[in-house]
């Protein structure tokens, strides 16, 4: 484990989507950054061979933060705000990527996608048993995931770096919340939180006929 593994904590990030959820059950947009942000802290933690994921995401966040950071920063508050804000005034590409390639809908999926896999890769770490392989479950899960919107070259390099990930155990003990057991349980009380971000985005984007943004 390289050094600096000691800077994360999973209760930073569960606290982040805890967050996230408001009272009208749209998701905020900065805690959702901040979950994000926890987790590309953790994933450098585990080695350079991870760097092309880690710059990819810490990219899509820069993104929309620049538009947290902008004029329109209330327009970015909500993801709701956010997608009624860019379609009403034509600021998605819905066909090709051209005028508004950065946009912040597009952004957003690429993250939102990502997060499908990673409530399935944590409860995969949560259920599994005390020897199984981190590689296992996290290739299953991406295959199951996200791997459907990455070309092949992409695959190929996610496959290999999967490789250098290490047990399930020592890996619980990475999140910093105690034992794996520990971990496990502070895991379990994380996830509906996730499921729940996922979900409402999921039924948003649906709605609005935007889960294809090229
Ligand atoms: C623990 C191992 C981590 C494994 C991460 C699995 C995800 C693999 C994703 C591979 C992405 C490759 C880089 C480029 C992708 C882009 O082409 C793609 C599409 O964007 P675009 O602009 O070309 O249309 N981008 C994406 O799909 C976004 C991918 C973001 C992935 C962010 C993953 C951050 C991972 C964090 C570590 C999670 C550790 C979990 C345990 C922590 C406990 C709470």
């Amino acid at each position: 484990m390289a050094a600096g593994a000691e800077t994360f904590s999973l209760r930073e990030v569960l606290v982040a989507f805890t967050a996230c959820v408001s009272e009208q059950r749209e998701v905020r947009v900065d805690p959702y950054l901040a979950g994000w942000k926890g987790l590309v802290r953790f994933l450098n933690c585990l080695g350079t061979i991870f760097s092309f994921i880690s710059k990819d995401a810490v990219t899509k966040i820069e993104i929309i933060e620049n538009y947290r950071n902008s004029d329109q920063r209330e327009k970015y508050l909500t993801v709701q705000s956010m997608v009624e804000y860019e379609l009403a005034n034509g600021l998605v590409d819905l066909q090709k990527r051209s005028e508004h390639p950065d946009s912040g809908c597009r952004t957003f999926l690429r993250l939102h996608r990502a997060l499908h896999w990673l409530q399935m890769f944590l409860e995969g770490l949560r259920t599994g048993e005390d020897n199984s392989k981190t590689s296992v479950i996290c290739s299953e899960t991406y295959n199951a995931s996200l791997a459907n919107y990455h070309p092949w070259i992409i695959r190929k390099a996610a496959g290999v770096a999967f490789c250098a990930l290490p047990t399930r155990n020592t890996f619980l003990e990475t999140m910093n919340v105690g034992t794996a057991e520990e971990a496990v349980a502070m895991l379990g009380e994380a996830l509906p939180y996730i499921c729940e971000v996922y979900k409402i985005t999921e039924e948003l984007y649906a709605q609005h006929k935007l889960l294809d943004l090229p």
